[in-house]
């Protein structure tokens, strides 16, 4: 069965911040990186708005270039802060489609969506509700590729920037490749790149049909690595990542909103598992749990009751959680996200383990 991969990489990330804080900057030529100081500063571009780019700016350009190019630019300094927020909160709308989810840096992430999805149709109204997720709470665009692997859906997430979407079923791969540029395959690097124009090699499609054996005689592992991802058999798993919280939270926006308490249970429930599986690997129990809610209008609400001990039970979760729960239960309005917080953790030492072994062995 093939899997449901999209990625999603944010549009001019940290100029559109800049733009959604400040409308006069819409449509005009935003710079965001070192002083240009009329074109005498040092140091070099982060990224350019879209119009900025229609002057030839790009990231990584020394900024007395950029200036040069586009002296009635407006150039601004980064402010980390801000970006570091909107990314935040960009994942967590992400990750709140499913656990199969891995952030890249701060602008990109993949998403598996094979659990919710089951034909590239479902991808694309998916890929459509999550890109209006972000745009409307945010207030930032992205882009969205989708295939059956990262490396397609990297590649296609850049097809139709900004705001786009591009969705590559498996027999379409060939032809999405072939008049793309070598260093378009991930690992391809600049250098790597001259190695390849040497033998005469420039777009995908120059090597497309070459069969394994070919490809490795003549580029060795980079040869099997293009001959995999050409092929749609780039089988790197979307790893999920968790380490170091503080808290433990999963959220699951629904594909369609809805009142059906079965569902919304069933979706607790799955999510609820899943986080006591990594607690019990990683020996932690908590004392408070939280219950997050979010109506078809966007209204959100949070609550959370912490007890006395720490326990790791996903049974009494529930039933906690299921009280909290009672409070919305007459709410006339269709849900559209639910989700389950535990926090306030303490490790669960292992001589305590041992005691409870003991006593359960009695
Ligand atoms: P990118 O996703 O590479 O670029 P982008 O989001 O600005 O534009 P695109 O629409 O093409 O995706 O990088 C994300 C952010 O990382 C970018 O907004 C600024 C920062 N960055 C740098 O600071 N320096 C760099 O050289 C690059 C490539 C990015
Ligand atoms: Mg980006």
């Amino acid at each position: 069965m093939d899997s449901f991969i999209l990625h999603a990489d944010l549009d001019a990330f940290f100029a559109s911040v800049e733009m959604r804080d400040n409308p006069e900057l819409k449509n005009k030529p935003v710079i965001i990186g070192a002083d240009p100081k009329d074109g005498k500063g040092r140091g070099v571009v982060s990224t350019c708005s879209y119009e900025a780019r229609k002057f030839g700016i790009h990231s990584a350009m020394p900024i007395s270039k950029a200036y040069r190019l586009c002296p009635q630019g407006i150039y601004l300094q980064p402010n980390f802060e801000k970006y570091s927020q909107a990314s935040k909160h960009v994942m967590s709308i992400l990750s709140s489609y499913t656990d199969e989810f891995q952030q890249v840096g701060m602008d990109e992430a993949y998403l598996d969506v094979s659990d919710i999805c089951k034909s590239f149709k479902d991808v694309e109204v998916l890929a459509n509700r999550i890109k209006d997720d972000i745009k409307t709470q945010v207030g930032i665009t992205c882009s969205i590729g989708a295939s059956i692997t990262k490396s397609i859906a990297k590649i296609a997430s850049d097809e139709n920037k900004p705001d786009g979407l591009c969705i590559v079923p498996p027999d379409k791969i060939k032809t999405f490749l072939s008049m793309k540029n070598i260093t378009r395959i991930p690992g391809i690097g600049k250098k790597t790149k001259i190695f390849f124009y040497k033998k005469g090699i420039n777009k995908i499609g120059d090597l497309i049909d070459f069969p394994l054996h070919k490809l490795m005689d003549l580029f060795g592992k980079s040869g099997k690595w293009i001959w995999k991802v050409i092929n749609g058999l780039d089988k790197r798993k979307v790893k999920e990542f968790h380490e170091g919280r503080k808290s433990i939270s999963k959220e699951r926006t629904f594909y369609e909103d809805t009142k059906n308490f079965e569902l919304i249970l069933s979706k607790v429930e799955e999510i609820n598992e899943k986080i006591h599986t990594k607690l019990l690997e990683k020996k932690m129990s908590y004392k408070t749990i939280a219950l997050k809610i979010r109506f078809e209008d966007f209204q959100t609400f949070t609550r959370s009751r912490t007890i006395d001990y720490p326990i790791c039970d996903k049974d009494k979760a529930i039933k906690i959680f299921l009280d909290l729960y009672k409070e919305f239960s007459n709410v006339d309005k269709k849900i559209r996200l639910i989700g389950i917080k535990f926090f306030n953790f303490e490790r669960t030492s292992k001589i305590k383990q041992e005691t409870i072994m003991k006593y359960i062995n009695v």
